[in-house]
C-alpha cells in the first residue's frame, strides 16, 4: 500500500470563532495552523483565504499573502487553495486565485445541498470552465465529489478530453443535505473511480474519523481539519488542526501504514516535481 497522504483543511469558509476559538482567520493564525499541521504529518494543506474578521474571500492578493506566509513556514508542503470559496460566490470570483502560480487547487465536480437554504452550485458548464482553465494554467486539480453523480460527471468530462489523468478524487461525505459517510457510501464511491485513480476521503463532522479509518485500511488517503470537523472526540473540541492530523497518524501507525512526506505525495499523485522558483 502507498504511504498515507494526509490533507489538513485548515479553515474553510463556514466555521467561525463562535463554533471554535481554534479556527484560524488571520495570516498569523493560518501560518500557526499550517506549521503545526504539517509538523504533525500533513503533506497537503487545503487553504481558504479569510480576512482578519473571518469573512471568506477569493481575493487574489489575500490568497497571495496567505500562501507566501505559509510557504515561508512550510517550504515543501503542497498548498491546495480552494476554488470552491463560499456558497454564493460566482465562478469568476472563485477562480481568481488560479491566476496565481499554484501547484494544486480544488475542482468541485457537482452541485450539492449545503445545509439550511444553502446550495453549493457547480453546474456542468462551471466544471468545464474550471477544469479547462486549471489545465491551461498547469494546476493539478483535486476532484471534489460530494456524491456518486459527481464521479460520473468527471468520467464524462474525461471522455470528452476536458478532465485529464492523473485523476485524484476527494470524496467529501456527510455534508448536511447530501450523501452520508457510512461505510457503504465510502465503498460505493471508491469502487466507482477508474483503475489507476487515487482518492482521499473527507468526512464531515462525526464521519471524519470513521472514514479516515476506512481509507487507511483500503489504500485511500485522508483529509481532516477544522473546515470539516471541530471535535477531537464527542463533545471535546480539537485544539487545532494538528490535533486532528495527529489522531490520524496514530490510527495509521496502529494499522502499520507509513505517512507520506510532501514529496512522497507528489510521487503517489503523479504530480510534477515541485518547482520552488515557479510555484508560490
Ligand atoms: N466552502 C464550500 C462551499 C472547496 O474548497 O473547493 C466549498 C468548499 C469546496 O469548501
Ligand atoms: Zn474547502
Amino acid at each position: 500500500m502507498d504511504k498515507l497522504i494526509i490533507t489538513a483543511a485548515l479553515t474553510g469558509a463556514e466555521v467561525t470563532k463562535e463554533h471554535t476559538p481554534y479556527i484560524p482567520y488571520t495570516i498569523a493564525e493560518m501560518v500557526r495552523e499550517a506549521r503545526e499541521a504539517s509538523e504533525a504529518g500533513a503533506s497537503i494543506l487545503h487553504v481558504h483565504a479569510r480576512f482578519d474578521d473571518g469573512t471568506p474571500t477569493q481575493d487574489k492578493t489575500r490568497y497571495e499573502e496567505t500562501i507566501r506566509a505559509i510557504r515561508q513556514a512550510c517550504p515543501d508542503v503542497i498548498i491546495q487553495p480552494s476554488t470552491g470559496g463560499a456558497v454564493g460566490m460566482n465562478r469568476e470570483e472563485r477562480m481568481r486565485v488560479t491566476e496565481l502560480p499554484l501547484e494544486m487547487a480544488t475542482l468541485d465536480c457537482g452541485t450539492v445541498n449545503f445545509g439550511g437554504d444553502d446550495i453549493f452550485i457547480n453546474t456542468v458548464n462551471d466544471i468545464i470552465y474550471f477544469a479547462k482553465t486549471m489545465h491551461q494554467r498547469g494546476i493539478y486539480p483535486e476532484l471534489e465529489c460530494f456524491e456518486k453523480g459527481h464521479i460520473d460527471t468527471v468520467l464524462t468530462l474525461h471522455k470528452k478530453g476536458i478532465i485529464h489523468p492523473p485523476m485524484h478524487f476527494s470524496f467529501v461525505l456527510g455534508v448536511v443535505g447530501a450523501m452520508k459517510g457510512e461505510a457503504r457510501d465510502f465503498h460505493f464511491m471508491r469502487e466507482s473511480i477508474p483503475d489507476g485513480a487515487t482518492y482521499s476521503v473527507a468526512g464531515i463532522g462525526r464521519y471524519e474519523f470513521p472514514l479516515a479509518k476506512l481509507a487507511i485500511e483500503h489504500g485511500g488517503h485522508v483529509r481532516v481539519g477544522l473546515e470539516d470537523n471541530i471535535y477531537r472526540e464527542k463533545g471535546v473540541l480539537a485544539k487545532g488542526n494538528a490535533d486532528l492530523v495527529a489522531h490520524v497518524v496514530t490510527m495509521a501507525e496502529a494499522f502499520g501504514r507509513e505517512i507520506a512526506t510532501p514529496n512522497d505525495a507528489r510521487r503517489i499523485l503523479r504530480m510534477k516535481e515541485f518547482d520552488h522558483e515557479r510555484i508560490l
